[in-house]
């Protein structure tokens, strides 16, 4: 399995000056091809801080630093590697590049470290993925979902998914192939339930798209709604600060406002729009105009009314372009007297009161839930786009086998080539194939030959 390829070499640090630039060798006999660079005073030791003299071809010395040399098969790749911790000088560290290069060294390619250590079995592919996301998670969420991953939380959800229908192929295999012996085998409703329990999971992980890629790219909340309902005080009481202007006059906020936020570690985008109405106005009618373009691309939308006032044509109409939208309803100003026709239209909306800043935490609290990422949700870890389409598909023939057994009674080697073609999407979402091990499955259970 285990296989050392041509040495490859890059900057592992970012370009720029700083305290140390690392630079990462790895592959088969990598410390030979440089070692006649590499001024070191005692032997070379696994895994151990060297202090080292780098030369360059005419023999003078490029830098000084750290030397750690790993090899095979323990080390991040699996291949021999060396690391190198120089000066975090660009020009410095380009010199020292180019002085392995000449050794026939290549350069790597992005990602050609991890993509090895995956080829080697050092992790999979949901475990590299993981790699590339916690390099570039911006949200404290969007980490702490990486380093999940990275732990092989994800893998270890799918990988019981992929046994259960081993387990289930195990059964139907050993009944085509020994059925004149007497074997266990399944009923028909222990295959129905194992199906069912196994697709449940996979649609709970399928939920859970949406959620990943808010917690990675973040998302764009937009806040509607008729002149002077409160929507800029209830952008400032979200962010926390006077960042709006308030007044009572109806048409204050001209033009959409954008303000980050982050809601238990996920990056919002929170806009406050222009009061949606009819206007003869023309600065008030762009900024209307716009409002309605910042709707088109909010994953979610607060409609705020008023609850202290009865409902006007206009919040109808504006309800009309939301309804459709992921959306809560915020009926704001409760600390006024109620206008109980508000509720009555709309009983499923939050109240709050922007101004006194009430009812607020609950909103938050409701805008994660709808996001599918309330702390108090049971599946812990978050599917990429790339992972979707697979699991869709192994959801889809296992859905139709549920459906076929429930009305027919099918030959096993129909149930066969259903379970393996759902078990062969699910490996592809973790990177591993091997029909071997379907054989495997089958002899470690049922002892054959006893
Ligand atoms: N009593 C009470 N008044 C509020 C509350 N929220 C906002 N107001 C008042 O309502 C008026 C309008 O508030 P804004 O936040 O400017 O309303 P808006 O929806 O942004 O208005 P436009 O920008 O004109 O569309 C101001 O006088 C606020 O002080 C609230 O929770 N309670
Ligand atoms: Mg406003």
């Amino acid at each position: 399995m285990l296989r050392q390829r041509e040495p490859i070499v890059a900057i592992a640090t970012p370009y720029g000056e700083s305290a140390i630039g690392v630079i990462r060798l790895s592959g088969g006999g990598v410390w030979e091809r440089i070692k006649d660079s590499i001024f070191i005073r005692s032997k070379l030791k696994p895994r151990y801080a060297h202090y080292v003299k780098v030369l360059d071809k005419e023999g003078h010395v490029l830098d000084e630093g750290i030397l750690i040399y790993y090899p095979s098969p323990n080390s991040y790749t699996g291949e021999d590697m060396v690391e190198l911790f120089l000066h975090g000088n660009p020009l410095l560290l380009k010199k020292a590049l180019e002085l392995f290069l000449s050794k026939g060294i290549r350069l790597a390619e992005p990602g050609e470290f991890t993509k090895r250590a995956f080829l080697n079995g050092k992790m999979d592919l949901l475990q590299a993925e993981a790699v590339a996301d916690l390099i570039e998670a911006r949200s404290e969420l969007a980490l702490r979902n990486a380093q999940r991953q990275l732990q092989g939380e994800l893998s270890s959800y799918i990988r019981a998914l992929r046994e259960r229908l081993l387990e289930l192929l195990a059964y139907v295999e050993a009944d085509i192939e020994f059925s004149e012996e007497d074997i266990p085998t399944l009923t028909k409703e222990q295959t129905l339930s194992m199906l069912k329990e196994v697709l449940k999971s996979i649609e709970k992980l399928l939920q859970t798209v949406k959620a990943g890629e808010f917690i990675k790219k973040g998302i764009n909340l937009a806040i509607v709604g008729k002149p002077n309902v409160g929507k800029s005080s209830l952008f400032n009481a979200l962010l926390g600060v006077e960042r709006a202007i308030v007044t009572p006059i109806p048409g204050t906020t001209r033009d959409f406002l954008q303000e980050s936020l982050t809601l238990k570690g996920v990056p919002i985008n929170l806009i406050d729009t222009a009061g949606i109405r009819l206007t003869e106005d023309p600065v008030e009618r762009m900024g209307v105009e716009r409002s309605l373009e910042r709707l088109k691309s909010a994953h979610m939308v607060l409609f705020v009314v008023d609850i202290s006032r009865p409902l006007e044509e206009e919040d109808f109409r504006i309800y009309q372009l939301v309804k459709d939208l992921e959306h809560i309803v915020v009926a704001n100003k409760r600390d006024l007297p109620e206008e109980p026709s508000v509720l009555a239209y709309f009983p499923q909306a939050i109240k709050v009161s922007a101004r006194q800043g009430s009812g607020i935490e609950e909103l938050k609290e409701l805008i994660l839930e709808r996001l599918g990422l309330s702390l108090r949700d049971a599946v812990q870890v978050y599917i990429s786009v790339r992972h979707e389409d697979l699991l869709k598909k192994s959801a889809k023939v296992i859905k139709s086998l549920i459906n076929k057994l429930e009305t027919d009674d099918l030959f096993p080697e129909i149930i066969m080539l259903d379970l393996r073609e759902a078990v062969s999407y699910l490996e592809e979402v973790i990177g591993a194939v091997g029909t071997e091990e379907v054989l495997g499955s089958i002899f470690s259970r049922f002892c054959i030959g006893k």
